[in-house]
Order: structure tokens, then sequence, then C-alpha cells
């Protein structure tokens, strides 16, 4: 009987060790999803979808090196991951060509505009989640995110969003 109680305990907690070492990669990946964080895509004021992060990063994971430059500092290079905004844009299968204005709306009010020409350059805007392998984490958390637009070509990034929340084209 004894035996048979501690076969059991032994089995159990042989499944919480196998459980734990599948989910040790996914770790990462659920802080920048704890609050399963979305983007709003809207069209001319219209709400058209919302995008979540699995969604995100599922459109095509890129890691880049970009020039961040915080205010009062020089610039530093980090290693971001993301994926290039209009990846995020034509999933949502808006028509990029009839518009002009890429807005780009922050959970603290920051609006930056971007134009529909260098939204579709190769290379230059990302919605990054990730630098240096952590998460950008939340306003709340003293982060930058959970998302940022990360414009490569931006030497000073004032215009790198924080906290990104919407994307409206127009
Ligand atoms: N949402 C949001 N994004 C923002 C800002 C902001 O106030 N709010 N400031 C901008 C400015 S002026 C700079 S220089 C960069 C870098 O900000 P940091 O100095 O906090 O790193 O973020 C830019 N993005
Ligand atoms: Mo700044």
């Amino acid at each position: 009987m004894n035996k048979k109680v501690l076969i059991v305990i032994l089995i159990l907690i042989g499944l919480v060790a196998i459980t734990a070492y599948i989910n040790r990669d996914s770790l990462k990946d659920k802080a920048a999803m704890i609050d399963n964080a979305e983007i709003t895509i809207k069209e001319d004021g219209e709400e058209i979808s919302k995008v979540d992060f699995q969604l995100i990063q599922g459109l095509g994971e890129e890691a880049f090196k970009a020039n961040l430059k915080s205010s009062g500092k020089d610039a530093v290079e980090h290693q971001y991951k993301g994926v290039p905004l209009k990846a995020i844009l034509n999933w949502g299968e808006v028509n990029l060509e009839e518009k002009k204005q890429v807005i780009i709306k922050s959970v603290d009010g920051y609006t930056v505009a971007l134009t529909v020409e260098e939204v579709l350059e190769e290379d230059n805007i990302y919605v990054a989640y990730e630098k240096d392998g952590e998460p950008l984490g939340t306003k709340a958390e003293g982060g930058n995110g959970p998302y940022q637009i990360i414009i490569r070509k931006d030497p000073f990034s004032q215009r790198w969003a924080k906290f990104v929340v919407e994307v409206e084209l127009r």
C-alpha cells in the first residue's frame, strides 16, 4: 500500500518536471504576452481588426540592430526582435496604396505620423517587442512596450513610439 502511494507521488513529481521542461523556452514569450497586449488597426477612424502577440510574432520575427538615442544621452546600438510594420498591415488586408499616412498612437497619448512610403521601405520600420534578449515590458513595469515602433533610419529615435496601442491608416 505504501509502495503504491510512493509510486503515484513519483509519477506526479515526474509530470511536473516534464511540464516545466517543456515550458522552459516559452517563459520569455509569456512575459511579453502577460497582459495579452493587442494593437488595434484602424482605417479612417474605423476599427478593422486587433492583433495580439501570437499573431504579430507569427508574421515573421526578425532580429535586427538599431541605434537608440535616449534624451540627454549618446546613441547606443541595441539588438531588437520584432516584425516589419508593413507585415502587420498586409495581414490586416488594408489597401496601403490608397493611403497616405500611418498614424501610431500610444497609451500615453504620444502620436507619431509615418508616411505610407516609409512604412513600405525594406528593413526600416518595425514593431518590436524584445530588446537585448528581454521583453520590452509595459509602461507600468518601467519598460518601453509591450510594443515599440523602431525606425532604423531615424537617428534620434524621437519617432520611436513606445507603448503602442493603435495603428491608423488615413
Ligand atoms: N509613447 C511615447 N513614445 C516616445 C516618447 C514618449 O514620450 N512617449 N518620447 C520619444 C522621445 S522624445 C525619445 S528621445 C525616444 C526615447 O525615449 P527615452 O529617452 O525614454 O528612451 O522615445 C520617443 N518615443
Ligand atoms: Mo527625445
